[in-house]
Parts: structure tokens; C-alpha cells; sequence
């Protein structure tokens, strides 16, 4: 399938009734028949879009389903590298295991794997990830940096930068980000990043991007243990997010700010981070694996890592925890 010609043609149907797409226009345009044209109208009419024609004039859209088709994006995408590819199912288990197939087989930089349901989504140490079907944005982005394994643990933080602009410029919603994965409003969670890495010793392969954000939720669409913990852009904002729009706007943040580390290295992502972070100055217990204390946030460091400080003056710099304020 040509997914460009059906993206420029549902681009240009938004224009309205006023003015309708020539579908022979179009044809001639991208070097295709006008059956061809027709054909992705009646895909686009099977995917959920409400299409009105004017006799002689052309093709004009009336409504859009929430999609997050490669065509439903692609109409928002300003970026030239990321999700210029993108796989999307209508269901799968995780995007996370699809994307690590993929990257293995070559996939390209900024690769997007997105699905409308996860029945297996994954959070970090092997967590579920509850990804109900049409409600949030359930998707992995294959990149692939020119970094060493040691500066990928940063790449969480510079993908809750770019979420965090991107939810600033779709809604009206100010969300912080609670170090290291997660994006929360009011407390709650809305958003949580799962970073995974295919790597040489010395080299990136590819680091796997999962993003897991609640959308269009209502408050009995979680199950009931997360009711009190998790919301939606939807019950924040109290209305409906396109999530094609937002899901454009990430990878739009996510490239510039992958190329700002790239180029630049941490330190201009680091204000920003800060600048969002809710725990900096603050109180908090910090649980590993090993053992649980509590210290005073201070910030972050270069390389990515979470200062605290402890009651006796001693600062530590963590890679990997979970971390409440207190
Ligand atoms: P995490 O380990 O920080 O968070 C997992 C915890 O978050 C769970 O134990 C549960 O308490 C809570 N939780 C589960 N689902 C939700 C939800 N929808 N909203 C709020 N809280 C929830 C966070 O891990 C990383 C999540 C990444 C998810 C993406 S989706 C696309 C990709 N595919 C995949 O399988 N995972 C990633």
C-alpha cells in the first residue's frame, strides 16, 4: 500500500467541504489511477473516517475516528526521520517485542511500532502495563544513536522531555515527571517509558523506546487497582485527545531532542528535565532491589543518575529505583 498517497489524501480532505480533494488531481499528481485514489477513500471510509463528496469537485472529510493508523499520524508529521515508518495492529501482546524483532532484522532509525491494544504490555521488571483497546498510546520507537550503552540510560529522560512538551502543546494539562520513567499529573500516573537496549560492549545497536500513555480513558476503564493511582489526558483535561495528533507531536520532540543529545550531550536536557522533575529539593524513599532509605532529591547528574542525599551528608548517585516523596 502507498501510505503516502493516502496520507496527502486524507491531509487535504481536512481542508472541509469548501474545499474538496480532485481526485484526478491527486491521481495525476502522485502517478497513480483514479481507481487507486478511489481505493483508499473506501479504506479510509472501512478505518472509521465519515467522507463526504461533491459532485465533480472531489473528496472532503466529515469525521475522523480516534486512529492511530500510519496514515492518521503521518498527516501530523513535521519530523523527516521518525515514524516516517510505521507498523501498526489493531492488537498484539507487547509493541516492545515486536520492535526488538524488528531492530534485530534492521529496521530503520525511528521506526514506530504502534498498536490500538496490548493484551501483554510490559512495565519495567517484568510489570503489566494495562493498554485498553482505542484509549492510549501503546508504542515502541526503534532509534538508533550514535551513543555508547553507558549514555542510554539517559535516553528515558530525554523521551519524558519530549512527552512532556508534546502533552503541553495537545492540551492544556501541566504534567511533572517523577525520576526516572514516569509522568504523572496530580499525583497520578498518565505516562511511563520502558527503555530497552540492543547493544556491542562499546556500541548501540538500537535502544527500544516503549511509551505507554493514557489518552482517552474514563476513570472505569482502568482496572480497579489502578483507579487510584493512574489517570488520563481525557479525565485531566475533560474532554477527548486525538491521539494521532499527540502521538506526531512526541516523535516530533522525541527527534529534535535525541539529535540535541546526540550533538550537544546531556547538559541542555538536563535543565529541561529539571525544570519538570516534581522531586527536586524534595523528600523522598528510594527502594531498590536491595534495600529501601530515605535521602533528599538534589537533581541529576551527567550521566543520568539520581543525586540524594543522606541524613548523615553522604550523596549517592542512583541508576535504577523506584522513588515517593515523602
Ligand atoms: P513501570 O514499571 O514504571 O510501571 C508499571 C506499574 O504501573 C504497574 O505495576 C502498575 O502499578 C502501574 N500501571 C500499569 N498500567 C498502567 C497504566 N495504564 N496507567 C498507569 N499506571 C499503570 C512503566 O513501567 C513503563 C510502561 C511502558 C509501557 C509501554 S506501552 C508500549 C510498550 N509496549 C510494552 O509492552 N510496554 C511499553
Amino acid at each position: 500500500m502507498n501510505t503516502n498517497v493516502k496520507t496527502e489524501l486524507l491531509r487535504r480532505m481536512s481542508a472541509g467541504k469548501e474545499h474538496p480533494v480532485s481526485g484526478q488531481q491527486l491521481a495525476d499528481e502522485f502517478g497513480v489511477s483514479r481507481t487507486a485514489i478511489w481505493k483508499y477513500v473506501k479504506e479510509l471510509e472501512t478505518e472509521g473516517y465519515e467522507i463526504g463528496s461533491v459532485r465533480k469537485k472531489g473528496y472532503y472529510l466529515i469525521a475522523s475516528p480516534d486512529a492511530v493508523t500510519p496514515a492518521a499520524i503521518q498527516q501530523y508529521l513535521t519530523t523527516p526521520l521518525y515514524g516516517s515508518t510505521i507498523r501498526y495492529t489493531g492488537t498484539c501482546p507487547s509493541t516492545q517485542l515486536i520492535a526488538h524483532d524488528e531492530a534485530q532484522n534492521g529496521a530503520a532509525d525511528g521506526t514506530v511500532i504502534i498498536a490500538d491494544e496490548q493484551t501483554a504490555g510490559k512495565g519495567r521488571l517484568s510489570r503489566p502495563w494495562s493498554s485498553a483497546a482505542g484509549k492510549g498510546i501503546w508504542m515502541s520507537v526503534i532509534t538508533r544513536p550514535a551513543l555508547t550503552p553507558q549514555q542510554a540510560p539517559q535516553m528515558t529522560l530525554v523521551t519524558a522531555v519530549a512527552i512532556v512538551r508534546a502533552i503541553e502543546e495537545c492540551t492544556s494539562v501541566t504534567p511533572s515527571i517523577k525520576w526516572p520513567n514516569d509522568i504523572l499529573v496530580n499525583g497520578r500516573k498518565l505516562t511511563g517509558i520502558l527503555t530497552e537496549l540492543q547493544a556491542d560492549p562499546d556500541r548501540v545497536k538500537a535502544i527500544i523506546l516503549g511509551i505507554g500513555m493514557n489518552v482517552n480513558q474514563e476513570p472505569d476503564d482502568f482496572p480497579s487497582e489502578l483507579q487510584s493511582i493512574a489517570t488520563s489526558l481525557r479525565i485531566e483535561e475533560g474532554q477527548p485527545v486525538s491521539r494521532a495528533k499527540l502521538v506526531a507531536a512526541v516523535l516530533s520532540y522525541l527527534e529534535q531532542y535525541v539529535s540535541l543529545y546526540v550533538e550537544k550531550g546531556f547538559a541542555p536536557l538536563k535543565l529541561l528535565w529539571e525544570s519538570y522533575a516534581d522531586s527536586i529539593g524534595r523528600r523522598i524513599r528510594v527502594s531498590t532491589l536491595q534495600e529501601t532509605y530515605e535521602a533528599v532529591a538534589r537533581g541529576i547528574s551527567d550521566d543520568g543518575r539520581l543525586e540524594v542525599q543522606l541524613d548523615d551528608g553522604t550523596i549517592r548517585g542512583i541508576y535504577s529505583a523506584d522513588i515517593h516523596i515523602i
